[in-house]
């Protein structure tokens, strides 16, 4: 069955919101806040609690100018993390480019491979094939080191949907179903300002290729440009550019502030998706 539908939450118009957990020190807008399993596990569950779908679990930080870690490392992170997730019956997606690593989590239960490298590394689309699992196929120019130096692109919006059908080609011939694939333009990975204001404007054009389009604008420093906003004070412009997207196509919001983007989305909902005013919590009370 196709990812999206098998969510209990699952309806047409409805958006999915997966929470950030990052098991990392560096990352570059929590790190360091979830370093040990147990404080991780309780993130999470806080992240559940405010209604995410799913949770997006990530062991090595790909901010610009990040050093990679190893397999073993990266492993040695999260799979404490995963594997309690799974047994609480938490939908787990894994931020990871390593095949290595992508068999363990499947292995372990995990639904989805989040890959910000669109599964290019040798035996990356052969693990997520043989798993039966999603994948998140990303677009990034070069590699997280050295991508902010100096991204250059004739048409930002073209080429990153041709990189993103070539990716989706390469995986459907290795046997992923359509079903279990999504896509993003991958905000601020070897962009400019300037390139990912351009992607957000066109968002509504990826809608050609036909799968589902997450977008992980989260905190990111094109935010921080826009505003002159520091890391620990985006919520606001996050939830703004996350209900553009929405209105231009995403269906799945990457997101580290879970509470504010389902309150958004909830107003989104009401007016967009006609939700019944009987669900609403306060629906019976009179008042501004
Ligand atoms: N952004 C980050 C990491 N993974 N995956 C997808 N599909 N889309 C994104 O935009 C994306 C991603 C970077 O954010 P974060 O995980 O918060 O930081 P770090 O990479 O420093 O851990």
């Amino acid at each position: 069955m196709p990812l999206l539908q098998r969510f209990k939450s699952y309806s047409p118009g409805r958006v999915l919101v997966m929470g950030i957990v990052n098991v990392t020190p560096d990352s570059f807008s929590d790190g360091g806040l979830c370093v040990s399993p147990g404080r991780a596990l309780s993130h999470a569950s806080r992240l559940i609690e405010e209604g995410a779908d799913l949770l997006d679990i990530g062991g090595e930080s790909t901010r610009p100018g990040s050093i990679p870690v190893t397999a073993e490392e990266e492993l040695r992170r999260i799979m404490p993390v995963v594997e309690a997730l799974v047994d609480m019956n938490v939908w787990v997606s894994v931020d990871t480019s390593k095949p290595e690593v992508m068999l363990a989590v499947i292995r372990a239960g995990a639904v989805m491979i989040n890959d910000v490298n669109a599964l290019r590394a040798e035996g990356a689309l052969e693990a997520v094939a043989g798993g039966g699992v999603a994948a998140c196929l990303m677009h990034m120019q070069g590699e997280p080191r050295h991508m902010q130096v100096q991204p250059r692109y004739e048409d930002v919006v073209a080429e990153v949907i041709d990189f993103l059908r070539q990716r989706l080609d390469a995986a459907r011939a290795s046997g992923i179903g359509n079903g279990q694939l999504v896509i993003d333009p991958g905000f601020g990975f070897g962009k400019t300002l300037d390139h990912n204001i351009e992607l957000l404007r066109h968002l509504d054009r990826f809608a050609d290729l036909d799968v589902p389009l997450m977008v992980g604008l989260s905190r990111k420093s094109m935010l921080g440009k826009i505003t002159g906003n520091d890391v620990d004070d985006r919520v606001h412009p996050s939830i703004a550019a996350a209900l553009l997207a929405v209105l231009k196509g995403a269906r799945i919001l990457r997101v580290h502030d879970v509470k504010a983007t389902r309150d958004a989305l909830a107003v989104y909902n009401a007016v967009a998706n006609q939700d019944s005013v009987e669900n609403y919590p306060e629906a019976g009370q009179s008042g501004s």
